[in-house]
């Protein structure tokens, strides 16, 4: 139905979306800011728009300029990618609005799941466990201090409006609460222009459990199991694997079924994420995002299936192209993130690509905007690829990593890839035993100085 897509985004992920597209015999059109009009996602769309200056606020977020590059070349369709305008209700507001569509949930679901009160309210209405906490905000050091003796310390404090882990603070005891509540406070309204916190218990040692779940919008929601994601860094993601090594099938299928059933009874289209805290054999819900994530090609791998494709048909208000019965988990996937970033720091490095060699073989996939040549700009986000393998358990993944970080060739600038060889000699990692903590203390312990 549709016949022209525009991919309001850059990099890997605007290439993921074109080649969606073109397999499905739909034309694409790439948006650009100057600073990226050599970049391969130009290149490798059917069309491209200038859309302004190098900085994203006046290029890859201008609404206006992604609305004006949709009417001047009749694209019918906006693709968000993840970052950027994803998760603005406001946008696809204004898609609606310009009789365009928007590839991705409602204005109203991302709205409920862009305010994380809202959000937890729903999943806990909807069915899903979440972790326990204060009931809606917290307005007051009373409040904070009542919620804390209910809950238990240690309680940590969160933004209403913030997410991915900005604007938290724990604490232990009571005197920690006072100037942890009023710290949060004050960073939550200069972070996010609002001041509003609510409260949780604390989890010591989770995993970060998160699942993939899909919706036709029309009341059908399936799952797609989970992935584990618990090795990041200040919040950033590095390493990602699907299944979770740690999760059974029989709570697979519970945790699944639950949130299934939450998106098909929200109506909710298109791509989400469920993501939980996972401890003792417990899910609590966290956080919903509201788009195709970043580390989405582990689920495609062990699935088979195109989830881009997925949401493509959704939007077209299509049914999706598989039901619950028909997914079943195939083996292991590893995704690693590689930034153009200097270790042990992981300052940005940005600067020109002299050489580069992908990846390939059995079991292996390199998504990356990367070429001989390409210089990457200092503007944007320092992900440069990502390397995803596939394989028939997770040893076998990891001997397939380990394989292919070895072929992979990027000169010309330091890259995250240091990192991964390094991981790849701890028995933890080939355990799976980490959780959220594991990486940060790592880096501690292995950092020169
Ligand atoms: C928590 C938590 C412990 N207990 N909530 C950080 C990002 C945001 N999405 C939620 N985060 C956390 N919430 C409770 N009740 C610990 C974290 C957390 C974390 C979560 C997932 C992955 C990495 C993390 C690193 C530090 C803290």
């Amino acid at each position: 139905m549709f016949d022209k897509i525009l991919i309001a985004n850059r990099g890997e992920i605007a290439l993921r979306v074109i080649r969606a597209c073109r397999e499905m015999g739909i034309k694409s059109v790439a948006v650009h800011s100057t600073a990226d009009a050599d970049a391969m996602h130009v290149r490798m769309a059917d069309e491209s728009v200038c859309i302004g200056p190098p900085s994203g606020t006046q290029s890859y977020l201008s609404i206006p300029a992604i609305i004006s590059a949709c009417e001047i070349t009749g694209a019918q369709a906006i693709h968000p990618g993840y970052g950027f305008l994803s998760e603005n209700a406001n946008f696809v507001q204004i898609i609606e609005d310009h009789g365009l569509t928007f590839i991705g949930p409602s204005a109203a679901h991302i709205r409920i799941m862009g305010d994380k009160i809202t959000a937890k309210e729903t999943a806990k209405n909807l069915g899903i466990p979440v972790v326990p906490g204060s009931d809606g905000g917290v307005p007051d050091i009373a409040a904070a201090k009542k919620a804390a003796k209910d809950m238990g310390y240690p309680v940590i404090i969160k933004a209403t409006a913030g997410g991915g882990g900005r604007g938290m603070k724990v604490a232990k005891d009571e005197k920690e609460l006072v100037s942890a509540f009023s710290t949060a406070r004050s960073e939550a309204k200069a972070a996010f222009g609002n001041d509003e916190v609510y409260m949780e218990k604390y989890l010591q040692k989770p995993r970060h459990i998160e699942v993939q779940v899909f919706g036709d919008g029309k009341g059908t929601g399936i799952h797609l199991a989970e992935r584990d994601c618990s090795l990041q860094r200040r919040h950033q993601k590095v390493f990602e694997e699907a299944p979770g090594p740690c999760i059974t099938p029989e709570e697979r299928a519970r945790i699944g079924k639950i949130c299934a059933d939450a998106i098909g009874k929200m109506g909710y289209s298109g791509a989400g994420t469920v993501e939980f805290l996972y401890e003792d054999g417990e899910f609590y819900f966290i956080e919903m995002n509201t788009r195709l994530q970043v580390e989405h090609p582990v689920t495609e791998a062990i699935f088979g299936v195109d989830l881009v494709r997925e949401q493509i048909r959704v939007a077209e208000g299509l049914p999706m192209s598989f039901t619950q019965d028909d997914l079943e988990i195939n083996g292991h996937a590893i995704e690693v993130r590689i930034n153009a970033e200097k270790l042990p720091n992981f300052s940005p490095c940005p600067g020109k690509i002299t050489q580069y060699h992908a990846p390939g073989g059995l079991g292996v996939r390199m998504d990356s905007a990367l070429y001989d040549g390409y210089s990457i700009p200092p503007y944007y986000d320092s992900l440069i690829g990502k390397l995803i393998v596939h394989g028939r358990d997770r040893t076998e993944a990891l001997a397939r990593l380990n394989r292919a970080l070895g072929e992979l060739i990027i000169d010309g600038i330091d890259t995250t890839v240091p990192l991964f060889h390094a991981l790849l000699q701890e028995q933890d990692i080939h355990t799976g035993d980490y959780g959220i903590h594991w990486l940060e203390r790592w880096l501690e312990e292995n950092t020169p100085g």
